[in-house]
């Protein structure tokens, strides 16, 4: 990997012992793995950090996956980026934002306070989600910078390579493409005296390391964002067939959650939820397992 791009990484990251404790326990309990990457990652322009370039993911598709992966028995490594939507916390934080899809009215006031209970569906995925966390089938793991993304991925991805197949790595995180090189970052904030003009390099091809060197026997699903129509297939079918990713999820922009193409085998197909019906991410969760389990039978 460049040296450029690895300058950034530290000797010893935050949660590196928890993280190999985990895998070793779900070992033992011989689980399935999903490693569900979410959120978008930064790229500071600056070490005591004022200004930086970030994106548009709010995590919904990373957490809302990770859901249907538990409900599915799966032990699950959530890398996630801080202050992005989690499993259960979104649920939760809907209670503040959106209390109607959330509270049911109970029908009476009582010393003019009306009474609400939760809808049926957020009570079982409270219920389904602390089981998990009782299991200890769940790790929750924060991330900020591309950087620190793409270091937790390379120990995350490298330890469960003992998984063997067993594992899925479902790459739902929009990483940036561009990161500024490590001789051009500064130490303190620039100064506003002049133009800033900023060079990016290519970032590292991540899916390709997890591929070829990482978890070279893991399910990898990979996705593909792209705002136009016109070359969404053709650069998700570049992009599959160069990193030899089993799935390529294809979704465009405005419609990623309620639209999407999955690219398997050459094959496209596509699954389409309005935003009222059941959540996109429960179905591509769904063909994801099912796929899984064919490549699990493949070897036996
Ligand atoms: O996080 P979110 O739910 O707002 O969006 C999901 C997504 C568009 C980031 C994801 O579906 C995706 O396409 N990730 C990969 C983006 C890319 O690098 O092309």
């Amino acid at each position: 990997m460049d040296p450029s791009f690895t300058a950034y990484y530290v000797a010893e990251l935050p949660l590196q012992s928890s993280i190999r404790n985990f895998l070793e326990r779900q070992r033992r309990f011989q689980r399935n793995l999903a490693v569900v990457s979410s959120g978008g990652t930064t790229v500071p322009l600056e070490k005591h950090t004022v200004r930086f370039l970030d994106n548009f993911s709010t995590g919904r598709r990373g957490a809302a996956s990770a859901e249907y992966f538990l409900e599915s028995e799966y032990a699950v490594v959530f890398l996630y980026r801080e202050g992005s939507l989690r499993p259960l916390q979104r649920r939760l934080a809907k209670l503040v934002t959106d209390p109607v899809t959330v509270l049911v009215s109970e029908g009476h006031i009582k010393e003019g306070v009306a009474s609400f209970r939760v809808t049926a569906d957020a009570q079982a995925a409270l219920v389904q989600y602390e089981r998990a966390l009782k299991e200890e089938r769940v790790l929750e793991v924060p991330f900020c910078t591309v950087y620190e993304y793409a270091q937790y991925l390379e120990l995350i991805a490298s330890a469960s390579a003992v998984f063997e197949r067993n594992a899925i790595l479902y790459m739902a995180a929009a990483v940036s493409d561009f990161y500024l090189r490590f001789e051009d970052f500064k130490s303190h904030k620039r100064t506003s005296d002049s133009a800033l003009v900023l060079k990016l390099s290519c970032t590292p091809k991540l899916l390709d390391l997890l591929r070829e060197l990482w978890a070279p026997q893991a399910f990898v699903v990979a996705f593909k964002l792209e705002t136009s129509m016109e070359t969404l297939h053709e650069r998700a079918q570049l992009t599959a067939s160069r990193s030899g990713a089993h799935i390529m999820v294809a979704n465009l922009l405005h419609e990623r959650h309620h639209r999407v193409w999955i690219l398997e085998n050459g094959r496209m197909e596509e699954i389409e939820c309005p935003e009222s019906d059941t959540e996109i991410e429960k179905r591509i969760v769904e063909a994801v397992i099912a796929s899984h389990r064919c490549y699990l039978d493949a070897d036996r």
